[in-house]
């Protein structure tokens, strides 16, 4: 097995639990202030998060759920301009402080810098969203820790397809035996293993606890904290209770039993 090299963070849901408070709140404001009555409520937004990107989820939405909505014949340039202003509203939610980095992630983060690690992201997500989601959720330097941030429409296809992670990969000249990825989700865990990226450590919550995570190597339900530890629902941690580098070369070189 190769050393391991670079660590590959997802954001939504890894990184901060954004989804229900966060985007999903987001969107219905656009919704609202564009004088359309969708509501999308914590369970209906549940199932829409089976596609990714907020663009690609609208029309899915209408697609699947509102197929009475008569759309302007410009609809690509309509989702754009609806989307557009839920990001706007979700990157000052942000600015506000409204959503924390969940347990675990900081600490992480900070001792894989200083053990020369390479970070990097691999989301969905549109670039302003993981910007604003750093500098205001994790330190106002924090873009800076990142080598490569690959987000949004950067790859044609989104996950689960393997495109973003590949990009990521080669923008860094590494191979995926070098890489390890965080995820929280099936179509992470999908995009990432398709990538050939083995290692796949997975943080649940609310919406993926049920998902399907063929693929991974440790399910927890947090990264966890020296006084906090994860709860393993799949994989094995070994001895560990909070997820540290040295389980993360344990878990790359299959060493945890
Ligand atoms: C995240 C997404 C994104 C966010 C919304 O998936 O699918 O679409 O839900 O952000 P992942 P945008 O965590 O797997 O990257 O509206 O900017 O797309
Ligand atoms: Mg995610």
């Amino acid at each position: 097995m190769a050393d391991l090299e670079a660590l590959i963070f997802d954001v939504d849901g890894t990184l901060a639990d954004t989804e229900r408070d966060g985007h999903r709140v987001a969107f219905n404001l656009a919704f609202k202030e564009a004088g359309l009555d969708w509501e999308w409520s914590v369970e209906l937004y549940g199932k829409l998060l089976a596609v990714t990107g907020g663009k690609e989820r609208i029309r899915h939405y209408l697609a699947d759920y509102n197929t009475a909505f008569q759309g302007p014949a410009e609809l690509d340039q309509f989702i754009a301009g609806l989307h557009a202003a839920k990001t706007e509203h979700y990157t000052r939610m942000l600015a506000e402080g409204m959503i924390p980095v969940r347990n675990g992630v900081k600490r992480l983060l900070q001792e894989a810098r200083e053990q020369g690690l390479r970070l990097a992201i691999a989301t969905t997500t549109t670039p302003a969203n993981v910007s604003a989601l750093l500098q205001h959720s994790l330190d106002p330097q924090a873009e800076s820790w990142f080598e490569v941030i690959a987000a949004g429409d950067i790859v044609a296809e989104k996950k689960p397809a393997p495109d973003i992670y590949i990009w990521a990969m080669q923008q860094m000249k590494l191979q995926p035996q070098a890489c390890m990825a965080f995820e929280d989700s099936h179509n992470g865990v999908q995009s990432a293993s398709r990538a050939s990226i083995d290692t796949i450590l997975v943080t649940t919550n609310g919406y993926t606890v049920e998902d399907d995570f063929t693929g991974a190597t440790l399910i927890i339900d947090q990264l966890g904290e020296p006084d906090q530890p994860f709860q393993r629902l799949n994989g094995s941690a070994g001895d560990f209770s909070y997820t540290n580098i040295e389980m993360l070369r344990a878990l790359h070189g299959r060493g945890v039993k």
